[in-house]
């Protein structure tokens, strides 16, 4: 008697346990931890869209999704230039990159680093809210990652520190660092510039020492970065380019998820993306300058261009754009044109 209770006993558990298999089976697909690449950290508003992304993710998930962060590029050794790749090949699992990052492998994407192509923050938005954003998600989803939201770096302004910019005259043989789309190269060879490409980890030692004289980068990441702490004095406003983030996660991760995960975790990067940008452009424009003035405060000298300035430079990279714009798709480009027109 005793033993046949045993027996059922065990039978029950045994079944039970089969019973449960599919859904233990189901929890094993899950990691106990998902990498997030990015190349700037929390101190940076870059930085801060991973953080909100991965909270909002953790605390909607009951902690079945989490996410960890890894700045500075470096699954991928820092060379920035190849996450998206590493991306593809299961190296990492998720992401918040930028379009200039990215567009070696999405030539795409080489889109918002058409010199003077956006004029103001509206015309950003125009593109990534629209058709053209569509297109490029459309894009990057056939290339092996699940495109979610879009966040922003952000319009990107030149620094140096020899002297004030306000013509091209003024970049004439300047040694600049560049990030790695060889746009970046045509444009600052076009201004005259000599234009050397290398990672953000080896840009900061690069200005310190004076092997380059000068970067383009926002001004939300000069003023995190320090930049006039390795000689960055002279600052431009001239918004020559923008670079809008992606919020993405590898398609063979994002398999693995359920539905109702992946609902929580795509709205978590709609909003933890909202929330980013929000951040990337306070003191910015309008009533609110004050990222401006912080540079400014720790004097670095800010020049504002006037529109006959940046029309020197706009009249410079002319041949840049007309090349580029074949080179990414020229129905792609005249689709953005047409938005920004009427935005
Ligand atoms: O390397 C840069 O300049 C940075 C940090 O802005 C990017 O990753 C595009």
């Amino acid at each position: 008697m005793k033993l046949r209770k045993l027996l059922i006993g065990l039978c029950a558990a045994a079944g039970l346990t089969l019973g449960m298999q599919p859904m233990a089976l189901a929890q094993a697909q899950y990691k106990a931890e998902y990498k997030m690449s990015l190349v700037l950290g929390t101190q940076f508003p870059w930085g801060k869209g991973g953080e909100i992304w991965a909270d909002l993710v953790r605390e909607r998930t009951q902690g079945r999704i989490n996410m960890k962060l890894y700045p500075g590029t470096s699954l991928v050794g820092g060379d920035q230039t190849r996450e998206f790749t590493a991306l593809r090949q299961g190296v990492i699992d998720l992401a918040v990159g930028s379009t200039i990052n990215w567009s070696p492998q999405v030539k795409e994407l080489n889109l918002f680093a058409l010199p003077f192509l956006l004029p103001d923050y509206r015309a950003i938005d125009a593109l990534t809210q629209g058709t053209v954003g569509q297109e490029l998600f459309d894009q990057l989803s056939r290339r092996g990652v699940v495109p979610l939201a879009w966040g922003e770096n952000g319009f990107r302004e030149i620094s140096n520190a020899k002297h004030p910019i306000q013509s091209p005259a003024d970049l004439k043989g300047l040694k600049l660092r560049v990030v790695g789309s060889p746009l970046f190269l045509d444009t600052m060879s076009a201004l005259g510039a000599n234009p050397v490409q290398m990672s953000w980890a080896d840009a900061q030692p690069a200005m310190a020492s004076g092997a380059v004289d000068g970067q383009e980068n926002p001004v939300s990441v000069f003023a995190a970065a320090k930049l006039e702490s390795v000689g960055q004095k002279y600052l431009t406003a001239w918004g020559y380019v923008a670079d809008p983030l992606i919020f993405v996660v590898a398609e063979n991760i994002w398999k693995t998820w359920t539905p109702e995960d992946q609902a929580i975790v795509r709205q978590a990067a709609i909003d933890a993306a909202q929330q980013q940008l929000a951040i990337a452009r306070k003191g910015m424009t309008g009533d609110d300058l004050s990222q401006w003035q912080e540079l400014e405060a720790k004097g670095v000298q800010v020049l504002h261009l006037d529109e006959a300035q940046r029309q020197q430079f706009v009249d410079a990279t002319r041949e840049v754009y007309a090349k580029w714009k074949k080179q990414i798709g020229a129905e792609l480009v005249e689709q953005a044109e047409a938005a920004i027109a009427k935005r």
